[in-house]
């Protein structure tokens, strides 16, 4: 793993020449002149001037790609608990959410899983969210106790984040009528700080996330909230007009998410009115941070349910303008609001900018808003052939990842609908229904591959938070999915790593220590780019992993890519000739800090 120290000056030897940070030396602009070094793991294939191969080394992966259910050989044993009792309650059927923590910086990334809980006048059982410890060998162990987060509460969705700049990634836990703020102590323990820090919410809140929407270097928290909503007032609805059924918001009235400013000694300011961000018709679920104009400053996409969307554009002021309507995010083709779920921002078009993609209600399809620049949108889910193959389902988890290495980023989606009984009337759709996994065929087109992948992504499950990591370090992203009332699932990525990769985790020092909103591209020998920026939220109440994985193709003798970094605090930083198959850390003004050859083998799989 990449855990190693190694001295800088020598990784800079190693690693890739011309290891600097901007402004560059200007002796360091003719790389040509020099010979590509590279710290190419010792099983990389032999390059011509080192014919032999290793003996010791396996071959690399290449057979089809295939994703396998691990969760119970992985020890993850988390089943979620929505406290039905008959009454259908609007939230037994929304949570919950599943993020990625390394909280104790082993470099191996650790599983937070949300919890919902009984209703306090039905208790039989104690459930609490849990935290699943990493062991560096494909399993997991329960630290939930010991890590102090065995707090009963009726979770919705998590954001990870190092508020305090200390290194250590703190969690924010959303919960029905009180969120919770855990402090990470960096010895294994987390401090509940909500009262402190003054930002327990209320509510029905959903998903959160951290950024820096101010540019003071310290990572402040954006909630979304769904709808007013409290257990006398439930309102009634029923599929087959008689018997009560889980219902669509349309009968319940917005709430207004909050922005929490981070003051800097453990406090947040209430800034919601003040950024000009209240909105009670609002009836969000998800976020997507959005970097706009490639500025450095953070906007927000929220997906609301069955309202218009909003494009929340930052105004560098502390102020925040929707532009959803101007923009064409804010309703389908036909002007109609969608019920917007999870959704997620990335660059699939290789254009440098941020489109976004949004989950949505059966008969609607999957949304997939192409950035078209200068604040400009167009809806291209029909035409990228996402929309049609995704009416059948409902769409929660969503999110953007290169899942076989390819340099195109991939579309997941965690399927199930609100509705457990929707099938009494309308045959043809079930609660339960199976993901969908689209490949990025280039040229703006996607390709449902869902059945083409293993038994694992033919499952049907309720599925709600989805978020991605490198459980096995192996190179090539798994899936982790928090199913309602369910269990929990780890679908393992076999063979995606038969292409190379470039894994990177960045680490800020002027900027907010986690580097959220820092945007990274990273470009090929051919002069292929692609963009990725570090980020919280995105999917549905969940986290995907910080460290950035960059897909590039098929391996090759000494392949390496040049990297630029656009760090949130204005500076750049660029690194040349990157070996492919590491993983590498990037602090901010110091260029790579640690390398490690990233270990292909299929270690785990006995
Ligand atoms: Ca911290
Ligand atoms: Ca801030
Ligand atoms: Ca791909
Ligand atoms: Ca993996």
């Amino acid at each position: 793993m990449h855990k190693v120290a190694i001295p800088a000056a020598l990784l800079c030897a190693l690693a890739l020449a011309g290891c600097h940070a901007q402004p560059a030396p200007p002796h360091r602009e003719s790389p040509a002149s020099q010979p590509a070094q590279t710290a190419a793991p010792s099983r990389a294939p032999a390059s011509a001037e080192t014919a032999s191969p290793v003996p010791s080394a396996p071959p690399r992966p290449s057979g089809p790609i295939t994703f396998t259910d691990v969760t119970a050989q992985a020890g993850i044993h988390f089943r979620h608990n929505n406290g039905a009792f008959g009454k259908k309650l609007l939230p037994e059927t929304m949570g919950s959410g599943v993020c990625v923590i390394d909280y104790d910086n082993d470099g191996w990334p650790d599983l937070l899983f949300v919890n919902s809980a009984d209703w306090p006048d039905h208790h039989t059982k104690r459930t609490t969210p849990a935290l699943y410890h990493n062991n560096h060998d494909g399993t997991f162990t329960d630290v939930t106790k010991q890590a102090g987060l065995d707090v009963e509460m009726y979770g919705m969705g998590c954001a990870v984040g190092d508020y305090d700049n200390d290194g250590n990634d703190d969690i924010y836990i959303t919960a029905l009528g009180g969120s919770h703020l855990f402090r990470n102590l960096g010895n294994g323990r987390f401090s509940d700080v909500t009262a402190r820090a003054g930002v327990a919410d209320s509510g029905f809140p959903a998903s959160a996330v951290w950024f820096d929407y101010d540019h003071d270097g310290r990572l402040d928290l954006f909630v979304a909230h769904y709808v007013e909503w409290s257990e006398s007032g439930d309102q009634f609805c029923a599929l087959d007009g008689t018997h009560k059924s889980y219902c669509t918001p349309e009968r319940y009235k917005g709430e207004s998410a909050r922005l929490y400013r981070n003051l800097g000694n453990g406090r947040f300011e209430d800034v919601t009115k003040k950024a000009g961000l209240y909105d009670p018709s609002s009836k969000s679920l998800g976020i997507a941070l959005v970097d706009l104009d490639n500025d450095g400053w953070l906007s927000l996409f929220v997906s609301n349910d069955t309202q218009a969307n909003k494009l929340w554009k930052n105004n560098r002021n502390g102020t925040f303008t929707d532009e959803g309507f101007a923009a064409g995010v804010a309703y389908n083709d036909a002007g109609k609001a969608r019920a917007g779920m999870g959704t997620d921002a990335g660059d699939y078009d290789g254009s440098g900018r941020q489109s976004i993609a949004i989950g949505n209600f059966t008969n609607e399809g999957l949304a997939l808003y192409q950035n078209q620049g200068g604040d400009l949108f167009t809806d291209q889910g029909v035409a990228a052939g996402l929309t049609e193959p995704s009416e059948r389902v409902l769409t929660f988890g969503l999110f953007f990842f290169d899942y076989d290495l390819d340099g195109l980023p991939d579309l997941f989606a965690a399927n199930g609908h609100v509705a457990d009984d929707v099938s009494v009337l309308q045959p043809s759709l079930h609660y339960a229904e199976p993901p969908l996994l689209f490949r990025n065929r280039g040229s703006g087109k996607f390709e449902d591959v869902s059945g083409k992948v293993g038994a694992a992504m033919r499952t049907a499950m309720v599925a709600r938070g989805a978020a991605y990591l490198d459980y096995d370090s192996d190179g090539d992203l798994d899936i982790a999915i928090n199913v309602n009332n369910g269990p929990a699932r780890l679908l393992r990525n076999d063979n995606g790593n038969r292409n190379s990769m470039l894994r990177m985790k960045l680490v800020g020092t002027k900027s907010n220590r986690d580097a959220i909103g820092a945007r990274v591209t990273v470009i090929a020998a051919s002069g292929s780019k692609q963009m990725q920026m570090v980020k919280t939220g995105s999917s549905y109440l969940s986290q995907s992993e910080f460290p950035l994985t960059f897909g590039l193709g098929k391996p090759e003798p000494a392949k390496t890519v040049s990297v630029e970094i656009a760090w949130p605090s204005g500076r750049t930083e660029s690194l040349a000739r990157v070996a492919a198959d590491q993983f590498i850390t990037v602090e901010e003004g110091k260029g790579i800090i640690s390398a490690q050859p990233i270990d292909l083998s299929p270690k785990f799989e006995r």
